[in-house]
């Protein structure tokens, strides 16, 4: 007997395809009537696969009497409700480590596309401009100051990569980071005053919901710039909006969105702003090594062992 599991959003059909071989995989997106789904196939299922942003709601999982495990597909739990998972005796599983350069190169990415405006030019010149208008001059990477806000392992990646453009790096975390030579510097509102180029790489969650606030947007300032390829949770989004539109920012490379897929549409017409779908991991080769970490994660547990990259 194949284990029943409920899948959270879609997968690249290659895990969808070896999914449907080890289980018997129940499609939320597919549903017509959600409510109605859940009650006729909720008590058979026994785990959920889900992304980062998706995760796994109090509401779902009470929907799920005899669930014993989430594997998301990503390295965020701020969507999974652990404290309901650790009560109830729930597994959670993540894909750490085998997406941290993605992130990082993701990071780096915007940073250069917006620095140096390279999807400004792109449509510059897809638009015939080029020889009939001007373009405004990009702002200079290499030797800048960098700010991290959270230096785990991705942001250490992060700063790795920025030490090839002879940046100078600071960060702020809740606390000091060991083995690392940048520069702590404790509170967020000196890191983005220092900083020419916030990044931000904290987890989301709780504990970080909106602490890069209108004062925070204030401190980077109309010369700074801003990247999120965290959690849009981590902005307040509205002020973030205001401070581009005000040009009180200078500019910002975003990947990440208060509610995804909605991004605000005052954002659309900005050149100042480089837009991405939540595209960090989304590379061939990470997105299989992730899913590659879901099934073993799945697969270990239905055995009646540790799974290998459990965080509850
Ligand atoms: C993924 C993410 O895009 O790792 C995370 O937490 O948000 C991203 O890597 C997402 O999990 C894909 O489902």
């Amino acid at each position: 007997m194949k284990p029943d599991v409920l899948l959270v959003g879609t997968m690249m059909p290659a895990l969808e395809a070896r999914l449907d071989e080890a289980f018997t995989v129940h499609r939320l997106a597919q549903a017509k009537n959600r409510e109605a789904f859940l009650a006729e196939v909720g008590p058979r299922v026994r785990g959920i696969v889900t992304g980062g942003v998706t995760g796994a709601s109090r509401s779902l999982m009470e929907a799920l009497p005899a669930l014993e495990i989430v594997a998301v597909n990503g390295i965020g739990t701020d969507a999974v409700d652990l404290d309901y998972a650790r009560v109830h005796g729930i597994r959670v599983t993540t894909t750490p480590d085998v997406l941290t350069d993605d992130v990082a190169d993701m990071a780096m990415a915007l940073l250069l596309a917006t620095a140096r405006q390279i999807c400004w030019g792109d449509r510059y010149v897809r638009a015939g401009l080029w020889g009939r208008q001007g373009l405004p001059l990009g702002r200079k990477v290499s030797g800048s100051k960098l700010g991290i806000l959270g230096l785990g392992r991705i942001g250490r990646a992060i700063a790795h990569r920025a030490e090839g453009f002879g940046m100078e790096i600071a960060y702020t975390d809740v606390a000091e980071i060991s083995g690392v030579s940048y520069r702590r510097i404790p509170a967020l509102i000196d890191l983005a005053g220092w900083a020419d180029i916030l990044v931000i790489a904290a987890s989301g969650g709780l504990q970080s919901h909106g602490i890069v606030n209108a004062t925070v947007l204030d401190a980077i300032g109309p010369q700074g710039m801003l990247v999120n390829v965290a959690r849009g949770s981590i902005i307040d989004e509205a002020a973030l909006v205001a401070a581009l539109l005000e040009k009180r920012l200078g500019a910002a490379g975003l990947d990440v969105f208060v509610d995804e897929p909605q991004v605000p549409e005052a954002l659309w017409g900005l050149d100042h702003v480089v837009l991405q779908p939540h595209r960090a991991s989304a590379t061939l080769e990470t997105r299989i090594a992730m899913g590659d970490l879901v099934l073993s994660n799945l697969a270990a547990h239905f055995a009646g062992r540790q799974p290998p990259t459990a965080v509850v």
